[in-house]
């Protein structure tokens, strides 16, 4: 039995270390090194390509080395009953819970107009009531957020598929729970993963339902995020500001306007990743559990897309 990381964009070395120290008598391969495929049981990865994984025959599980599957569930030449386990690890958690935290207090502390007040020598005590913030996908790490922000004294509600509760929060599910949800949001923050039901889902009709003036953080995924519309409802001021993580095209390209329009802060991609001695042990977990005949923490549901 063997495990190949393929990861086409950026360094293994970090993986094959945790699992030699965590797993010594296991194979680990690195694309393109694989060994004999019909050896390979186990694939680690992050956007394979098309057709790679059912290159392998004898794959017990797919796992991501992200949160996110959709560079796997893209892939319909990927076997149906084939398992896709997401990554769960806290340090995933921990880096979103304070990408969101930095979000929300630089835009309700108004720390833009700060600083362009101290560059013009400006003493001026702005505004600062407490907002409503409403965070879409109320999953591990949308309800790890809820948690960190409502401990800072914020008000928060979420928006789920199922309409499932959280303790703590009020929740609103599926599309009948979006306008509601919406409705009263002055910080909106997406924490969805990429179906067929999120796709484009910040768009004009959602932008026009929140308050005006309101902000709206992206961390989910950027084919959620209709960008025109988007760029058309800060320039009428319906929305007054933006924090992007995630885009239709990464790279953003450079001629992309948001690069330049105001009120949108972009980062590259960043707002968290996971560690990869805890991750490694979140797949060995999962591996042993599979071994066992169980379901590993993490396993995707292929039909809801998550
Ligand atoms: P989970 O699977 O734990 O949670 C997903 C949540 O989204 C659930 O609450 C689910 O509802 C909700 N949801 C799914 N589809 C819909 C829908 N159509 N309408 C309303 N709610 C919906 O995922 P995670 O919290 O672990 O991760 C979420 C996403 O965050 C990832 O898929 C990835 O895209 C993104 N991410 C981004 C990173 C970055 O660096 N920018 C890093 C890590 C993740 P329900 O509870 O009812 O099932
Ligand atoms: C993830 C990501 O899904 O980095 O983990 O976006």
């Amino acid at each position: 039995m063997s495990l190949v990381i393929i990861r086409k964009t950026a360094p293994t070395a970090a993986w094959q270390q945790a699992f030699a120290s965590q797993a010594p008598d296991l194979v680990v391969h690195a694309w393109p090194e694989t060994g004999p495929l019909e050896e390979v049981h186990y694939i680690l990865c992050w956007a394979p390509g098309a057709g790679e994984i059912a290159r392998y025959p004898n794959l017990k599980a797919v796992f991501s080395l992200g949160a996110g599957v959709d560079h796997l569930l893209n892939d319909n030449t990927i076997p149906p009953h084939l398992p896709i386990v997401r990554m769960v690890d806290k340090s995933i958690t921990d880096g979103m819970v304070q990408y969101v935290v930095m979000a929300v207090t630089n835009h309700h502390r108004r720390m833009n107009e700060m600083r362009v007040n101290q560059t013009a020598g400006i003493w001026q005590k702005l505004d600062l009531s407490n907002p409503q913030i409403g965070i879409m996908g109320m999953g591990g790490l949308g309800q790890a957020c809820a948690r960190a922000l409502s401990a800072m004294g914020y008000k928060v509600r979420g928006w789920n598929r199922s309409g499932r509760p959280v303790k703590g929060f009020e929740i609103f599910g599926g599309p009948d729970g979006l306008k509601p949800f919406l409705d009263g949001t002055d910080i909106l923050i997406s924490l969805l993963p990429h179906t067929e039901e999120t796709i484009g889902i910040l768009d004009h009709k959602t932008f026009a339902a929140l308050p005006k003036g309101a902000y709206v953080i992206n961390a989910g995924r950027g084919e959620q995020l209709v960008e025109e519309d988007l760029l058309d409802a800060l320039r009428s001021g319906q929305i007054g500001g933006a924090m992007l993580d995630v885009f239709r095209k990464e790279p953003l390209a450079a001629d992309h306007p948001f690069w330049t329009e105001r009120n949108v802060t972009i980062t590259p991609h960043i707002a968290s990743w996971v560690d990869p001695v805890a991750g490694t042990g979140h797949v060995l977990r999962a591996i042993a559990a599979i071994e066992r005949g169980k379901t590993p923490e993490g396993q995707v549901d292929r039909a809801a897309g998550y």
